[in-house]
Order: structure tokens, then C-alpha cells, then sequence
């Protein structure tokens, strides 16, 4: 079948996105609507004497200016947690609110102090500005380190020593010891940057409020209406989910910053409700830099230990990380549920522990982004692999060889308690060292232009679908046409061409038949999660595989007794029921248009991580004189455990490259650690790779089955961007290797490697 599983078909939405047709939140136009402007904090940590509208309520256009202190008033409660861990010690981590609006304090550059709702969005924005703000400066902490040490200034009373969590996994101290007793041991101390997520279409958000009702709907980008609705608003509201319709249309990006609720969105519906009419909220990009959630921003420090023939015999990672200045919904996910328990890699390694301090900070919240954890934890292992087979003198290659759990292994339980199900990681490694050819760089590294050279290979491997449930229906309607409903939003993905595949490939029906809804609560699903953890395929695959058997399933036993056979006997092709042998035949259509349309549900639970890996090799130039870096080449082999559109696989897996080396290449949050002002805020001081900074990527896989899904697959969508770190920053040490350098922190923009270039020759 020319559109089914495993064919590059074409993307269906993309008429849509490239011909100006799609629709965004900023698209949806309501009667009698209203527009909102955020009154921000202009200082990064102060206690608030004063919030005052006075002169701002009288201007014209203006109908109402809210601050932390009505909300109060009006029993409006905080944004809830999602993740809530204990403390190493025991007793639970602090839980400081997150109020819609700050009160009494402001702790980050850009938190929200009051919420300005006028006829226009201009009358907004002056009426935000003319908002006086009395608040008395406090000193400031933007890194974990100083946020931690003795003398910083505290941000929430809740949290001493601006402690959000400590965590451990593993035993600490088997673990020291096992390192003491090994032969040899390797120690790197690496920065993970902070970075900002950039989503091609800042957050957005329109509430709405049906009095007579007491209904609310909003309408936001996110990626999963549903985790919204969960997440955010009986907690501030203190009503029902069922009180609250949310409608995701087209999103464009989100990478885990729109998997959490944001206090705009409940602001919006919070005044709709006082003003009765709908109000609108629509961020700029210089607001997404100061209160979007920003991704990584830890430190590590890691020792790995290693026997007399270069087997590695233990891990121990120490972690600083960043909570920003409010806890996010999944605010330390990432350091300790996430990142380290990925620590060992695709590496056999008997003892692991990991020790997480993670921070209050005044800067933006922390969340997820793209791999949300797991990126650190392979970045973390492959440099640090990468490094001690430079200092025990063999070939990085050679020592992932000597280490890696083998496929007669699986499944491999890690010293983390992760099991591995399943995977071919030397046989994926070779692969891919074929494809960049590995063996060919030695030539290609003496070209004598006064260029430095440089190969490395990451080695990543994520946990992705985590348990979990997904629905899926699929309506088959007496006219033809069919409708497919799930649950996970596409942030651009793709969603929507893999779905229409797999249902016209399971139904036997023409792509052109099908249509696929996402992103509103009022879908008649059985269960929905959302997009988040490269989860859709796993989970809303394995949804709708049982909606569209269901279907079948009705469909034939209808079949059977029109034709008065055995259902059996009925062979089923190209949407067709025949008895084999005979002329005798009846079409699912055929049989949908007799009954008024058949309907398939399906509900879907997955009860094991997926475990998608792969080898990334980068291939640079460096010039000595600027410490400027030109990527070369770049190949990649994936194992994705099946492939459902390789022209949908690919997209992710570039996309994901690109973030992966921005992050490794030029990408940084710079706040100014005296007054926390944020000095990168605007994409003239913030380095977001272009094409012209990226070269051509050869992308392939090299497939496993997964075991853990009845699809066989493995997600897909964050892998590029956990490869490629290590990847780039590998190739880069490499190259300077000669100079005796060991070690660059991201990102290695020209400056940073000009100075360490310097700094080798003692210059
Ligand atoms: S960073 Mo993702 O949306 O799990």
C-alpha cells in the first residue's frame, strides 16, 4: 500500500502550515472580546510595598487591572505541582506557592504582578505601563552554586538555604567505595546552559466564561488540552475539570515548555469571568524570554571507575541544578525522576549513584525541554567516556565496544533499575560509524589550511513513553469519511499524517478519507495525556491500533452475516470483505453506510519505558585564529524500533540536531548575577542556530524491535536533540585535543574557544 506504515507519504498538514491556512490560537477572533497585558516585574528579586493602578484604571479603554491581592480576595488558589519528591533526609521538598500573580515578593525578572484587561491591545499595554510598582530591591542569585552557599539571600521562607530538594539515587556511599577499590578513575566537572525553548509561536491564551452556565472554555497552545484542564484548574479555581472546556488548535513548537500550565491561562478565564466577556492574551517574544520555562541549567561533577582492562565499574554524579523563581508544574523533574536514572548509559556499569541539590533561583522557572532530563544524562556519560579513553589511551570507539550491554543481554536491568528491553548498541554504533566514515577522517583531518579537525561520536540512549494511558476513537461515518480522535497534540510534528497512515493502512481506505482531531477536551475520548516524553506513536499508535481493530472487528461480523459465511472465512483487503474463492464481497464503507456509521474505541495502557538509541557523529573544523567551528558533516544511526514515515522520522530527528548543537554551539541564558537582569533577551544577544549553520544531515536507522509496545517502536521525537550534545562537543575536543585541552563547557561559541586556545598555548 503506497500510504501505509513504513512509506514516506507525505505530510497532510503542510498545505495547510505553508499556504497561510493554519489555525493558531491567535486565529481564533470572539465577539465582544477583550485584550490582556501582563504587568511584569522589572527587578529579579524585591518585596512589593505597592502595586498601583490608579492612574492606569482611569485610562481610557481600560476595564480592569488586577493584582495578587484580588486574586486573593477572590479565593483564586495557586498553580498546583505535578512532581513532588522528598528530601534525601525524608520530609517532603518545600512547596512554596506559585501564585497567578506575585504577592508580597517578586523572585524572577518578568514575573507576572498584574493583569491589565482593556478594549484593545494597545489601551492594554499603556495601561500595563502606567501601573506604578513600588518594590525595594533585594540581592540576587541566578546559579545554583551561589543560591546554595551560606550567605545568599533567601527567596522563599518555605525553602532554607533556597533548598528546593535534595534527592539521591543509589547508594552514595557503595558507590564511593566501589571507586576507591577500582584501578583507575576519570572526573569531569561539566555545565549543562541554561537555554531558552523558542517556540516558533510564543504562548498564547483566550478565556472565556458562559455565565448562565458557570462553563468556562480557553483556548491556548499547549500540547495536550487535557493536562491542562488536569493540571491547573481545579487547583486555582477550586472547581470541577468539568467545568472547564480547552481547545489546543494548531501549536507551533512546544518542547515542554507547553506541557505546563501557565498563570496567563487561568488569568484569562479568571477575567472573563469578572468582565463577562472573553478575554484574549497573546505573548511577545520578549515576554517569552523572561517567563517561558527555560530547559537544563546544571552542574555536575562525575567520577567514573574503571578496572585494569577498561571496564567500568562504578558512577558517581554529583548535580547542582536550577529550580528558577517559582516551582514549575514539573520543576524538578528533570534532574532527578528523568536525567539520572539514564546516568549509565548504554554502558554496563554495576554500581550508580547520583546526588541532586537542586536550587531556588532568580531567574526564569525550570522545566522540561526537549528530552527533559535525559539529555544532561547522556551528555554527562559520553563526555565523560569520551574523556577517559583519552586518558587511558585508547579509542573512544574501543571503549564504548569493551562496555556496552549487549543485545544476548537484554533485557538489561541498569544499577539504576531501568530495564533496557531492547537494542543493538555496538551493532547501531558500527552502522553509524560506516555511514560518517569514521575510518576515512584520519585522511580528512591533515587538509592544510591552518584549520584544526575534529571527529566524535555521542552515544545516546532515552527513556521515552513512560507508563500511561492514551484513547483513540475512530468514526466511520455513513458518508465515507472517516474521523480519528486522539488525544496527544501535535506541536508540529507531524501527528496527523503518522495517525492517517496507520488508520488508512489498518481500514484499507484512502488517506483522503480521513481526518484526524486533536486538542479539545470535548472529544469523545476514553482517556488522554497529551504530547510530552516522545510519547504519541507509543501510546496514541497503540490507542488507536485497538480503535481501529474494534472497527474492524464490528465491521466483519457484519460482513460475515450479510454474505452468510463464518467470520472466519472472510479474508479482508484494500477495504474489502471477500469470500475467498467466490465473487461474494461487501465494503466497510458499504457496511458503515447501512448502519448510520461504526464507531471504535480504543484505550490503551502502557506499562514500560521504550528505549530509543542511536549514534551521532559530528564531524568540524575549528579555525585557530577566531575559534570559530563550521559542522562539517553530521550522520546519524538511529534505533527507532520501527519506522512509521521516515519523512516524518526525519523531521524530528533534524530538528532535534538543530536544538541539540544550538545548545552545544551558541545557545545561553546570560542573567547578570548582581541584579538578575536578563542580558540575553532578545534574539540579537541570544544565539538560535540558522541553516546556515547547520549542514546536511544524514539521518538512517538501524531498527530493533521494542518489546514493550505492541507497535515495536521506539519514540522518536526528542532523540536528536539528546545525541547531539556530546556529539558536537566530542568532535570539538578532539580537534583541540593536540593543544592539550580536555574540556570546553557549552556552548563553544568562538569567544569561549578562542580564550581556551589561548590559555593551551599560554598566551
Ligand atoms: S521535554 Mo517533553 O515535552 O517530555
Amino acid at each position: 500500500m503506497k500510504f501505509g506504515v513504513g512509506q514516506p507519504f507525505r505530510r497532510v498538514e503542510d498545505q495547510r502550515f505553508i499556504t497561510g491556512a493554519g489555525r493558531f490560537t491567535d486565529d481564533h477572533r470572539f465577539d465582544g472580546e477583550a485584550f490582556a497585558c501582563v504587568v511584569r516585574s522589572p527587578l529579579a528579586h524585591g518585596v512589593i510595598n505597592r502595586v498601583d493602578a490608579g492612574i492606569a484604571r482611569a485610562m481610557p479603554g481600560v476595564l480592569g487591572i488586577y493584582t495578587g491581592e484580588d486574586l486573593a480576595a477572590d479565593g483564586i488558589g495557586a498553580l498546583p505541582v505535578v512532581i513532588v519528591l522528598d528530601h534525601a533526609e525524608g520530609g517532603r521538598m518545600p512547596l512554596p506557592a506559585r501564585t497567578l500573580l506575585a504577592a508580597g515578593k517578586v523572585r524572577y525578572l518578568g514575573e507576572p504582578v498584574a493583569f491589565v484587561v482593556a478594549e484593545t491591545a494597545m489601551a492594554a499595554l499603556e495601561a500595563a505601563e502606567a501601573v506604578e510598582l513600588d518594590i525595594t530591591d533585594l540581592p540576587t542569585v541566578v546559579e545554583p552554586a551561589t543560591a546554595l552557599a551560606d550567605d545568599a539571600p533567601l527567596l522563599f521562607d518555605e525553602a532554607p538555604g533556597n533548598l528546593a530538594l535534595h534527592w539521591q539515587l543509589g547508594d552514595i556511599a557503595a558507590v564511593t567505595s566501589a571507586l576507591a577499590a577500582s584501578a583507575r578513575v576519570v572526573e569531569l566537572e561539566l555545565v549543562n546552559n541554561r537555554i531558552v525553548v523558542a517556540s516558533m509561536e510564543p504562548r498564547n491564551a483566550i478565556g472565556l466564561h458562559d455565565a448562565t452556565s458557570g462553563q468556562f472554555t480557553l483556548v491556548s497552545g499547549s500540547q495536550g488540552s487535557h493536562m491542562i484542564r488536569d493540571f491547573m484548574f481545579e487547583g486555582v479555581f477550586g472547581l470541577p475539570a468539568t467545568q472547564l472546556r480547552v481547545i489546543t488548535p494548531d501549536v507551533g513548537g512546544g518542547f515542554g515548555m507547553k506541557a505546563i500550565p501557565y498563570p496567563e491561562q487561568a488569568l484569562v478565564l479568571y477575567a472573563a469571568r469578572k468582565l463577562g466577556r472573553p478575554v484574549r492574551w497573546q505573548s511577545t517574544r520578549a515576554e517569552a524570554f523572561l517567563s517561558d520555562t527555560q530547559g537544563r541549567d546544571n552542574v555536575s561533577r562525575a567520577t567514573l571507575g574503571l578496572d585494569a582492562d577498561s571496564r567500568f565499574t562504578a558512577l558517581k554524579v554529583e548535580t547542582l541544578a536550577s529550580a528558577g523563581g517559582a516551582l514549575s508544574a514539573f520543576g524538578v523533574y528533570c534532574p532527578t525522576l528523568s536525567g539520572p536514572p539514564m546516568a549509565p548509559g548504554v554502558y554496563r556499569i554495576p554500581a550508580v549513584a547520583t546526588d541532586v541539590r537542586i536550587a531556588y533561583t532568580n531567574n526564569a522557572p525550570m522545566d522540561a525541554y526537549r528530552g527533559a532530563g535525559r539529555p544532561e544524562a547522556a551528555y554527562l556519560i559520553e563526555r565523560l567516556v569520551d574523556k577517559a579513553a583519552r586518558e587511558i589511551g585508547v579509542s573512544p570507539i574501543a571503549l564504548r565496544e569493551i562496555n556496552m550491554i549487549a543485545p544476548e543481554e537484554m533485557p538489561h536491568r541498569t544499577a539504576t533499575d531501568v530495564v533496557y528491553d531492547s537494542g543493538d548498541f555496538a551493532g547501531v554504533m558500527k552502522a553509524g560509524l560506516r555511514a560518517a566514515d569514521w575510518d576515512g577522517f584520519a585522511a580528512r583531518r591533515e587538509k592544510g589550511d591552518g584549520k584544526r579537525r575534529g571527529i566524535g561520536l555521542g552515544y545516546y540512549i532515552e527513556r521515552t513513553g513512560v507508563p500511561g494511558k492514551e484513547g483513540a476513537v475512530v468514526q466511520v461515518g455513513a458518508d465515507g469519511q472517516v474521523v480519528v480522535h486522539v488525544g496527544t497534540q501535535s506541536t508540529g510534528q507531524g501527528h496527523e499524517t503518522t495517525y492517517v497512515q496507520m488508520t488508512a493502512q489498518a481500514l484499507g481506505l484512502d488517506p483522503e478519507r480521513i481526518t484526524v482531531k486533536t486538542g479539545d477536551t470535548d472529544q469523545p475520548l476514553p482517556s488522554a495525556g497529551g504530547t510530552v516524553a516522545s510519547r504519541s506513536m507509543v501510546h496514541g499508535g497503540g490507542a488507536l491500533r485497538l480503535a481501529t481493530g474494534a472497527v474492524l472487528g464490528k465491521a466483519s461480523r457484519e460482513a460475515a452475516r450479510l454474505l452468510a459465511v463464518d467470520e472466519r472465512e472472510l479474508d479482508f483487503d484494500s477495504g474489502i470483505f471477500r469470500v475467498p474463492g467466490t465473487n461474494r464481497h461487501v465494503g466497510l464503507l458499504e457496511i458503515a453506510a447501512q448502519a448510520g456509521g461504526l464507531e471504535g474505541v480504543g484505550d490503551f495502557e502502557q506499562h514500560a519505558g521504550t528505549f530509543p538509541n542511536g549514534a551521532h557523529v559530528c564531524e568540524v573544523d575549528v579555525d585557530p585564529e577566531t575559534g570559530h567551528i563550521t559542522v562539517e558533516r553530521y550522520t546519524v544511526v538511529d534505533d527507532f524500533g520501527r519506522t512509521l514515515n521516515p519523512l516524518v522520522l526525519s523531521g524530528q530527528v533534524h530538528g532535534g540536531i538543530a536544538q541539540g548543537i544550538g545548545q552545544a554551539m551558541m545557545e545561553r541564558t546570560v542573567y547578570d548575577p548582581d541584579s538578575g537582569q536578563l542580558l540575553s533577551g532578545s534574539f540579537m544577544d541570544y544565539g538560535l542556530p540558522r541553516a546556515d549553520d547547520l549542514p546536511f544531515f544524514d539521518v538512517s536507522t538501524h531498527n530493533v524491535p521494542c518489546t514493550t509496545n505492541p507497535l515495536g517502536i521506539k519514540g522518536a521525537g526528542e532523540a536528536g536533540a539528546i545525541g547531539a550534545p556530546p556529539a558536537f562537543v566530542n568532535a570539538v575536543v578532539d580537534a583541540l585535543a593536540p593543544l592539550g585541552i580536555t574540556h570546553l563547557d557549552m556552548p563553544l561559541t568562538p569567544a569561549r574557544v578562542w580564550q581556551a586556545i589561548q590559555d593551551a598555548k599560554g598566551e
